[in-house]
Order: structure tokens, then sequence, then C-alpha cells
């Protein structure tokens, strides 16, 4: 009997690769950009000076230290900070070197997919902040807030920063937070970073750097694919775009075949066409004013508590409860 051949995929990445380069239109995840090049690349976006966002957080905490850490220890003075998504902790840090000075009672969780990233971290935290207590969780973020329920009753403060969020569309955003505010107990906080709508210009400029960082960094994921899956995409044949609608504040990020091409995927076994100025769509990164805020914080059953934020209220740090 004849038998269909069936593609089996041996990873997400794999299928997620298939499914976005078959379809139309065209689009791949931005959680792909992430390998240890595209970790190196973000990093060299953060200290861009374009990219106003890190530098925004950073003087955020460094200008409210004492008042987020009393926040931190407020009815319940003992507490376990845990990070989702810790990357290099430079933030974190100015909140750690506070409450290590001052004697909070706490620990650290820093939480990260990558366990190179955890030991980097922690490593650093040895040497800069020695009496920090640090227990990093290898994971994703639920599986690893779920493993810290479990364990005991400790109040838990979870960090979100850097306007990760922004990668989501709002119905996903929801149900991020959804899955949060089910694992927080009546004292636990989310001490998460938004990044508001302003200017376009500084916001199409903050994706769109002239040294092109960003443009290697969105064409990180056709590497991956030709490092990892065999492929042959030429990453000269496509350019970075990016597009910011002021109304919805969705930025948008997008590749676009400069010509007609066919690119093999040898581990997925198949040729993608593009036409001319065919495009895949990468990424969101999303925008905030303060209704849609607390139009997301009401949809996953949490209530804004505080917000921190710079003068000109370009960037937020929202404090929430359940
Ligand atoms: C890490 C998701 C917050 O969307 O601003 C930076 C990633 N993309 N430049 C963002 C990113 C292009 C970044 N986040």
């Amino acid at each position: 009997m004849h038998k269909p051949t069936q593609v089996l995929f041996e990873t997400q990445f794999e299928e997620d690769v298939h499914t976005g380069l078959t379809d139309f239109p065209k689009h791949l995840s931005s959680k792909y950009f992430y390998d240890e090049k595209g970790d190196r690349l973000f990093q060299d976006i953060m200290s861009m000076p374009e990219y106003y966002l890190t530098q925004k957080e950073y003087d955020i905490l460094l200008n409210h230290t004492a008042e987020i850490a009393q926040l931190f220890a407020s009815g319940n003075p003992k507490f376990k900070l845990i990070e989702l998504g810790a990357g290099d902790g430079k933030k974190t840090k100015i909140l750690l070197k506070h409450l290590s000075e001052n004697d909070f009672e706490f620990k650290y969780q820093p939480i990260d997919i990558s366990q190179s990233v955890l030991n980097g971290l922690e490593d650093s935290l040895q040497k800069e902040l020695p009496n920090v207590r640090v227990e990093p969780q290898q994971g994703t973020y639920f599986e690893a807030l779920k493993k810290i329920n479990s364990e005991n009753g400790t109040k838990k403060i979870i960090l979100f920063l850097g306007s990760n969020i922004g990668n989501l569309l709002h119905e996903q955003a929801i149900d991020f937070l959804k899955n949060v505010q089910e694992l927080m107990q009546d004292d636990d906080l989310l001490f998460i970073g938004f990044d508001m709508k302003k200017n376009p210009q500084t916001i199409l400029d903050a994706y769109n750097d002239p040294t092109g960082i960003t443009a290697a960094f969105n064409k990180n994921v056709l590497a991956r694919i030709n490092n990892e899956l065999g492929g042959n995409f030429n990453l000269d044949k496509f350019l970075h775009w990016e597009v910011y609608d002021p109304e919805t504040g969705t930025a948008k990020s997008y590749l676009v075949a400069k010509e007609a091409q066919s690119v093999r995927i040898d581990k997925l076994d198949v040729l993608i066409n593009f036409g001319q100025w065919e495009t895949i769509h990468t990424e969101i990164s999303q925008k905030y004013d303060d209704k849609v805020v607390a139009w997301l914080a009401e949809k996953a059953g949490l209530k804004i508590e505080t917000e921190f934020c710079d003068a000109e209220k370009h960037y937020k740090n929202f404090v929430l409860r359940k």
C-alpha cells in the first residue's frame, strides 16, 4: 500500500520554521533570534544609544531603589525575588546591591531557559555581590515558577523586565499574565516593565539603527536556519524593515526578499520560494499606554498597585497584585 511521506519534526524549531515559511504571508517567531550569536547581538542592541529602553529602565531602578525595596518587603519582610528571563542581570543588580547592603531577608531566583546564561550570572554575582543568596532555576518560566511554588509558601516578588511582554500580541500577553496570576499568592507582587507610546520617530530609530546591529539580529533567525537546519539562505538577499503604527502602538519587523529566490532547507526537505519583495514577519515590539496596561491587568485578574517611570513617561514599571 502507498504510504504518504509524512514529515516528522524533531524539534519545535523545525516545526515552527516549516509552518512559518510555508504559510502566506510568511512568518517566523522572534524567540528564535536568541542563540549564542543572537544573545550577543541583543547585548549590543542594549548598549546602542538609539535603544532607549534599557537605559530608561536602568534609570528608573536607580532613581527609586529604596522605594522599590520597601515595597518588596512591605507586609512580610521575607521574600524570594524571582526573575523571568534574567539575562546578564545588569539592571537587577541595582536592586540586589541595595537589598544586600541593607540586610533585607531575601533570596534571588533567576529563571532562564539557558543554563549557560544562569551560570554566567551566578559567577558574576559571586564576585560582585557575594552576600546575595542565589538559587538559579533552569527551565521555561512556568515550569520553573510551578517548581518554586511547590517548594514552600514564601512571598514571591516576580520581575519581568525589559518590556519583554512587548513580543506578545495582546491576546497572548493576557494569557501570559493570567498564567502568572494563577501562580501568585495574595501577598505576591509582579514588577513588570512596559515600553510606552512616544514620538513614533524615537521608536522607529530604536529598531532601525544605522550601524545595522538590529538588521543582523533580525537576520540571525535565517542564520540559525542555515546552521541548525541545513538551510542555504543568502542573508544579503534580504533587508531588515521596521514599521510602527502609532495608533495600535505596534512596531513590526520584517525581512524582505530583495529578489526572487528559492531556498533549500535540507533538514525539513523543503524548497521555499520567494517572490521579489516578499516578506517574512519576524517580530512585534508592542508599545503601551496607561489604558491598555490597565485593560491587560484587569483581563488577567491583576490589580495595579503602583508604577514607577522616567520624567518623560517613556517607560514604566508597574507593580501588579492579585
Ligand atoms: C527583548 C523583546 C524587549 O522588542 O524591544 C530589540 C527585542 N528586537 N531590538 C524589543 C528587540 C529588536 C526587544 N525585547
